[in-house]
């Protein structure tokens, strides 16, 4: 259940892997019903779209529904995590951003670890993040678009820049790179988004400059990203820290187990390579 040789260097190359059918059918549909029942406990851990009414990313699943609760430390996102970081790992945060279909927003170019030194005091980007794709992602319902090898620029490029477009959670609009820095970068280093089925799973660098365009598709694009941080690199607040719904508490070193979903597992095509 590891990643390759080949694949650990990919990423040291890329700052991003894809791995294809981590989670099976059956999973899926227990993770999208699980986001359904989540979705129904209110609070400032939701973040809407401009219309104020259309969710745009809920946070902290983990903390509330067993489902998500037991994934995270499930083998196929943790182990590869803790290959990919060499270190124990903690949950530092849990995300799903819900693109909706026929209009869900676009996230600004940036990077995330910028946000999670300044506003955290997170020490080192000596963390991961496994997207786990719960819908099928193509180029047409709002990919994220990674530029390739960036992560290795490390994080000058990137300060806060602009506003207050929230509060609590910092959207990247806050942390955007600017428009002249973005064209430098892009021409050295290739703009592309991995795509896939639901079920895959992309691993990638916080410090990697990403982004995505709006979902004009008829279909959802909901995103679960587990921001993996090593137990050795947890935030030093000077003063109060932000909620806990966005930056982990626990920072005890997970133990990578079979999650339940995993007995039903049919596909583990990965794992053997
Ligand atoms: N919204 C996150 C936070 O920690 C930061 C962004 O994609 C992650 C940049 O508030
Ligand atoms: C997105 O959901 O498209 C953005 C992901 C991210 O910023 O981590
Ligand atoms: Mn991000």
């Amino acid at each position: 259940m590891k990643l390759t040789e080949e694949t650990v260097a990919q990423y040291g190359r890329d700052g991003f892997v894809l791995v294809p059918e981590v989670f099976s059918h059956a999973e899926l549909k227990a993770l999208r019903a699980a986001l359904a029942e989540d979705l129904t406990a209110r609070g400032p851990h939701q973040v809407l779209e401009d219309d104020d009414v259309t969710m745009r990313a809920v946070y902290a699943s983990h903390a509330r529904h067993p489902v998500f609760g037991g994934l995270v430390s499930s083998r196929r996102l943790l182990g590869p995590a803790m290959q990919l970081v060499d270190q124990d790992l903690y949950v530092h945060q849990f995300k799903i951003n819900t693109k909706r279909p026929f209009g869900g927003e676009s996230w600004a170019w940036h990077q995330d670890y910028p946000v999670w030194r300044d506003a955290d005091r997170m020490p080192a980007p000596r963390a991961v993040n496994a997207a786990v794709f719960m819908d099928d992602v193509t180029e047409f319902n709002g990919p994220v678009v990674f530029l390739r090898g960036s992560h290795r620029l490390g994080s000058e490029a990137s300060s806060r820049r602009r506003g207050d477009q929230a509060e609590e959670h910092i959207d990247p609009h806050d942390y955007a790179l600017s428009t002249a820095d973005l064209t430098k970068l892009a021409e050295v280093h290739e703009m592309t988004s991995p795509k896939g089925p639901a079920g895959t799973v992309v691993f990638f660098h916080p410090e990697i400059v990403h982004g995505s365009a709006p979902n004009i598709s008829p279909f959802p694009r909901d995103l679960m990203i587990v921001t993996y941080n090593a137990s050795s690199n947890a935030p030093r607040p000077s003063g109060e820290p932000r909620p806990e719904y966005l930056v982990g508490r626990d920072t005890k070193p997970l133990v990578p187990h079979s999650h339940p979903l995993e007995a039903a597992a049919t596909s583990m095509a990965w794992a053997g390579s």
